[in-house]
Formats: C-alpha cells, sequence, structure tokens
C-alpha cells in the first residue's frame, strides 16, 4: 500500500539553533519527500502494494532485483523513525526502565553516549547509527546508506541520520559536532522509552 509521511511533530524551526529550519525545510520537505515517492511509484500496480512497507522492506533487503524498492522503502521508513527521534525538548538522559537498562548494557550513560558518537562519526559515507534491542541486549549499531537494523532482527530504539544532507548546511563537514548536539539536545527519550517497552 502507498506509503504517506507522517507529519513532523514540530514545526520545522522548533530545533533551532542545533538544526536549522532551511534544514529541516529540505530534508523533511525534500529528500523524504522524494524517497516516498520513488518508493510509492516503484510498488504501484505490483504485487508489493498490498503489504505494508515494512513487510516490503524485509522482503526486499537480501533481493538484488528489487535494491531500488529496498533503497527508497527503508529510506522512508528510517526517515520517519528519525523524525520521531528528535524534539526541540529533548536531550538529558532516559528515565525509569530504559535508563537502567542503558547502564546495565553500557556501563554508564555516559558509555553508551560515546559509543554512539563513535558509531555515528565513523560510519564510512552516508548511512545511520542507532541504539537497538537485539536479543535482550542494547547495543549501538551504525548502517549504511538505506540499510536498517531491522531487518537483522534488531529493534529500533532511536537514530540519528548522518548522511550528509542531515547537516551539511549547519555543520559543513564537522559531524562529530552535529552529532554531540543532537545527543545533548534533542534526543527523544520518550520516543526511545516507547520503543523499548515494545520490543521487549
Ligand atoms: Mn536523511
Amino acid at each position: 500500500m502507498s506509503y504517506q509521511q507522517p507529519p513532523l511533530l514540530f514545526a520545522e524551526n522548533a530545533l533551532e539553533p542545533f538544526i536549522s529550519a532551511k534544514t529541516i525545510g529540505f530534508h523533511y520537505g525534500k529528500h523524504h519527500v522524494a524517497y516516498i515517492t520513488n518508493y510509492n511509484n516503484l510498488i504501484a500496480g505490483t504485487p508489493l502494494d498490498n503489504l505494508t512497507i515494512e513487510e516490503v522492506i524485509a522482503l526486499t533487503a537480501a533481493d538484488p532485483q528489487k535494491i531500488g524498492i529496498f533503497n527508497n522503502g527503508a529510506q522512508a521508513w528510517n526517515h520517519s523513525f528519525y523524525w520521531n527521534s528528535l524534539t526541540p525538548d529533548g536531550g538529558g538522559e532516559p528515565s525509569g526502565d530504559l535508563e537502567a537498562k542503558i547502564t546495565q548494557d553500557f556501563g554508564s550513560f555516559d558509555k553508551f553516549k560515546e559509543e554512539l558518537k563513535s558509531a555515528a562519526a565513523t560510519q564510512f559515507g552516508s548511512g545511520w547509527a542507532w541504539l537497538v534491542l537485539d536479543g535482550g541486549t542494547l547495543k549501538v549499531v551504525k548502517t549504511g546508506n538505506a540499510q536498517t537494523p531491522a531487518t537483522s532482527g534488531q529493534k529500533p530504539i532511536l537514530t540519528i541520520d548522518v548522511w550528509e544532507h542531515a547537516y551539511y548546511l549547519d555543520y559543513q563537514n564537522r559531524r562529530p559536532d552535529y552529532v554531540a548536539t543532537v545527543i545533548d539536545n534533542l534526543l527523544n527519550w520518550e520516543f526511545a522509552a516507547g520503543n523499548f517497552q515494545a520490543a521487549q
């Protein structure tokens, strides 16, 4: 079935000064829209049109014949997840069960932040850095291009887009500054807590 872009839960300028309205305007309004348009055009009139986007991503992930559908579908999904991973009142630390589990699995919240920063900074080229639940353990992973951890059986909790279009207008080549700023000021721990609860 065709995929509809979820509404942004904040105004385009609500993440300033950390991410500009201009970046959100292009990223949400152009890049994400283009992935969704391409995806919907590619599945229209095919048997995949009867499936959810999650089902299509899972079915096409290992099929080189359907790489275009996978790339656009996974990018459509990853971006929707990314917008929910950000909030104007974000950053800080999680609470409750998720805080306890991060401390258990990473040693401390600061160690988790260092792992996430490192994964985001060292993803070579375009991609994503993620907090995932993998077989009962929280892990930080990175994926290239459109790849998404859900196809590896991991359950996404939070993500940071590290494609250049996510930060270049505001940070140019300084990806580590963008990542540190997102972690400290914008990560949506309420969204993460809901994903963590649902994933168990
Ligand atoms: Mn992007």
